[in-house]
């Protein structure tokens, strides 16, 4: 097709941005790609097929599990092994990481950390849904695959991004070399760059946030969304609130049009609610690669020390200005400011 680049063929001529890489990392990427496509198809028609509602099970999590969450865990990890490019997966919803012993992925140099399929409790109500993922060299000897290759900080990512399942079903990722966004044509049945380089704005006017929570919020959060509700046309406040309950979805809006995505610590969830692993890393590192940014209110996500793989974590993610912002808050008004090197 004159002019589509398709994901396939982006990978390859990209290829060479990485000079001593054997091609490993592609070929990975393109079997993400294939798995996005096979959960797009059944993610398009589960209002068809006896695929909505919940298998009456819960996750590791203890969230109910629904039927399309369990078909995207299979399709991923099934790409993956069949790929022979990594030697472990894991997944929101697999208590311990799967490894791949055949003898092709064994050696292999890469472990994936994913998420099949964020927000499906939007699944029934047609609702974006989205996948995020992780992509890691190992670091244990050639032949195994152990916890340290997953229990690796965000900042050392090979490679990460997500698929949103929404009015059209996209593709972003980055390698560290810049963010580009693809769009799955059903007609050729592939994903064609759409959104190349893409930039988050410095500053927005929308800030995403469950304001059911707001009485257990720390002070500063508190204290930032009354800043965002003021009247004040210099600073184009107030600012929308727009909350989809799909992370992927909402920081996904945000990075097109600007805007701030905050995970705060609750009552509920006193070591906030989104996984580092599979969550925020790779949303955190697709962020900054677009220029944006993310911290758990104090620290950057991506230097924080990952400790378990199901490890919890507050999030400011979005426009720069914006989390730069929040954060002052947090500092002003809260009591637990880690002091410089501590
Ligand atoms: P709440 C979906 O379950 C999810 O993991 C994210 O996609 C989403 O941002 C968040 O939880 C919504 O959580 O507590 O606001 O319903």
């Amino acid at each position: 097709m004159i002019g589509i680049e398709t994901l396939d063929e982006f990978i390859i001529r990209r290829q060479s941005d990485f000079p001593y890489a054997q091609g490993e990392l592609s070929r990975l990427l393109r079997d993400i790609g294939l798995a996005a496509k096979v959960v797009n198809r059944e993610v398009n028609k589960a209002g068809l097929v006896d695929i909505l509602g919940s298998t009456g099970t819960t996750n590791v999590q203890g969230e109910e599990v629904k039927k399309l969450d369990v078909f995207a865990n299979l399709r991923f990890i099934g790409a993956l092994k069949l790929g022979g490019q990594s030697c472990g997966v894991a997944s929101e919803e697999n208590k311990s990481f799967v490894t791949f012993d055949d003898e092709i992925s064994k050696n292999a140099k890469y472990v994936v950390s994913l998420d099949p399929l964020d927000g499906s409790s939007n699944i029934d109500v047609n609702v974006s849904v989205g996948t995020t993922f992780s992509i890691y060299r190992t670091v244990s000897p050639s032949g195994t695959c152990s916890i340290e290759d997953f229990l690796q900080r965000g900042s050392e990512q090979a490679a990460a991004g997500y698929v949103i399942y929404g009015s059209s079903t996209m593709l972003v990722y980055t390698t560290g070399k810049g963010v580009n966004g693809f769009t799955l044509d059903p007609s050729i049945g592939e994903f064609c760059l759409s959104h190349p380089n893409m930039q988050i704005p410095k500053n927005g006017k929308t800030y995403s946030i469950n304001q059911g929570y707001f009485i257990g919020f720390p002070d500063g959060v508190k204290e930032y969304i009354r800043y965002c509700k003021e009247d004040d046309k210099a600073t184009n406040r107030p600012y929308s609130l727009r909350y989809i309950g799909s992370m992927v979805a909402d920081i996904h809006r945000n990075l097109i049009t600007g805007g701030i995505f905050i995970y705060p610590t609750t009552r509920g969830s006193p070591k906030g609610k989104l996984r580092l692993l599979y969550e925020c890393n790779p949303m955190a590192y697709i962020v900054e690669q677009a220029g944006g940014r993310a911290t758990d209110g104090f620290n950057r996500i991506l230097d924080l020390e990952v400790t378990e793989l199901h490890q919890r974590t507050p999030i400011f993610i979005g426009s720069e200005e914006m989390v730069l912002n929040a954060e002052g808050f947090m500092r002003e008004y809260s009591s637990r400011v880690p002091k410089r090197g501590k």
